[in-house]
C-alpha cells in the first residue's frame, strides 16, 4: 500500500510539473483529487487494509492530498506569475507619447447671443421657454391685436401652410399659449426662429431668431418696462451705455417703443455702425395691448403688462461688428471660430 501511494504521488508531481496551462493543471488535479479520481479511489480499499493499519494508512493517503495540494498550488501561482510577467512585458504603453488631439466644438454665435441675454432675463426672474415654430393664425395674428387686413399677414409677407397654418412670423404666439394655461404673474423669454418671406440680403433672411420677452401681472406700468429693459442693455452692453426709447407702433402694444442704446464705437459722436446717429436700435417694446389681455381671457381693467423683442442676428453683429446675416447661416469654420 504504502508503494502505491508513494507511486501516485510520484506520478501526481510530475503531472503537475508538466502542465504548461491553467486548463492542464486543472486536469490534473480533477484527475489525482477529484470525487473520482485516484486517491478517492485509494481511499477506496480501506476495507482492504488491516484494521490495525487503517489509522496509519489514512494518515498516509492526508499526508500524500497536502503534499499534492500544496504542488498544485505552487505550480498555479508560477504560472500565474508568469502570465503577469508576459503581459507586461507585450502591453507597455509609452506614457510620454504625445495624444491624440481630439478637437472640440464651439457654440455659434448664435447660440451664444441667445443664451447670454435670456440668461441677464432669468437672473431677473423671467423663466424660459420654447414652443411650436408651425403656427395657427390665431396665436400667431388675431390673439395678437393683427387684424385679417393687416400688411404683415399679406402672404408677400408671411409663408402660409393653408389658410389657418403658418410658419410664425415672430415667438409671440408662445406667449400667448403661455398666458392662455396659466394665471399671472407671468414672467416669460422665448427665443427661437421666426420665418418671413424676405428674399436673402445683408440684412435679411427669410429664417432668423428673435428673442421675446412678457410680463404681466397687476400694476405694471411703462416704468417697469423701462426698468428692466435699462438693466438688460447695461448687463449684456456694458453699464456706462446710455439707453433711450423712441415711440414706435405695434399692433400688439400700445403705447410702443424701440429702444436705442448710444453707440459703444464711437461713445455717440457718430460713426459708420452708427450711421452717424451716435445711437442703435436694439429692441422694440410696449405695454401690452389690452385687445390681446382680453383674447387669452384675462382682464384689463386688472392686470397689465409689457412686452419685447430683438432679433438675435441683428444683437450679434452690433456685439462683434460685422454687416452682413449671411455669415452666420454659411457655416464657414475660419469665421465661427473667431466667436
Ligand atoms: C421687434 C419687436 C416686439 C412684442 C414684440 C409681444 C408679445 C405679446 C404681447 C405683446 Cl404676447 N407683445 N411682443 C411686443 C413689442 C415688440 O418685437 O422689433 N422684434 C424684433
Amino acid at each position: 500500500m504504502r508503494d502505491r501511494v508513494e507511486a501516485l504521488v510520484e506520478r501526481a508531481l510530475s503531472a503537475i510539473d508538466s502542465a504548461e496551462s491553467a486548463e492542464a493543471l486543472e486536469e490534473a488535479r480533477v484527475r489525482i483529487l477529484g470525487r473520482k479520481g485516484e486517491l478517492t479511489a485509494l481511499l477506496r480499499q480501506m476495507k482492504q487494509v488491516d484494521p490495525d493499519d487503517r489509522p496509519a494508512f489514512g494518515a498516509m493517503v492526508n499526508a500524500a492530498r497536502d503534499r499534492v495540494q500544496q504542488e498544485l498550488e505552487r505550480r498555479g501561482q508560477a504560472m500565474e506569475a508568469r502570465e503577469r510577467a508576459r503581459k507586461l512585458e507585450s502591453d507597455t504603453i509609452d506614457v510620454t507619447m504625445p495624444g491624440r488631439i481630439r478637437p472640440t466644438g464651439d457654440l455659434h454665435p448664435l447660440t451664444q447671443g441667445i443664451r447670454e441675454v435670456t440668461q441677464i432675463f432669468v437672473q431677473m426672474g423671467f423663466t424660459v421657454v420654447e414652443g411650436p415654430e408651425i403656427e395657427t393664425d390665431f396665436y400667431n395674428f388675431e390673439a395678437l391685436n393683427t387684424p385679417p387686413f393687416h400688411p404683415a399677414r399679406d402672404v408677400q409677407d408671411t409663408f402660409y401652410i393653408n389658410d389657418f397654418v403658418l410658419l410664425r412670423t415672430q415667438t409671440s404666439p408662445m406667449q400667448v399659449r403661455q398666458m392662455e394655461g396659466q394665471d399671472p404673474p407671468v414672467r416669460v423669454v422665448v427665443p427661437g426662429k421666426v420665418y418671413r418671406r424676405d428674399p436673402m440680403d445683408a440684412t435679411h433672411s427669410p429664417v432668423f431668431h428673435q428673442i421675446e420677452g412678457l410680463l404681466v401681472d397687476k400694476d405694471v406700468t411703462f416704468a417697469d418696462l423701462a426698468g428692466t429693459l435699462t438693466q438688460f442693455a447695461r448687463t449684456f452692453y456694458g453699464k456706462d451705455r446710455k439707453v433711450r426709447f423712441r415711440p414706435h407702433y405695434f399692433p400688439f402694444t400700445e403705447p410702443s417703443a424701440e429702444m436705442d442704446v448710444s453707440c459703444a464705437l464711437c461713445g455717440g459722436q457718430g460713426c459708420r455702425v452708427c450711421k452717424y446717429e451716435g445711437w442703435i436700435e436694439i429692441l422694440g417694446s410696449g405695454m401690452v395691448h389690452p385687445n390681446v389681455l382680453r383674447a387669452v381671457g384675462y382682464d384689463p381693467d386688472e392686470l397689465t403688462g409689457f412686452a419685447f423683442g430683438m432679433g438675435v442676428e441683428r444683437i450679434v453683429m452690433l456685439k462683434y461688428g460685422f454687416d452682413d446675416v449671411r455669415l452666420l447661416y454659411e457655416n464657414d469654420l475660419r469665421f465661427l471660430e473667431q466667436f
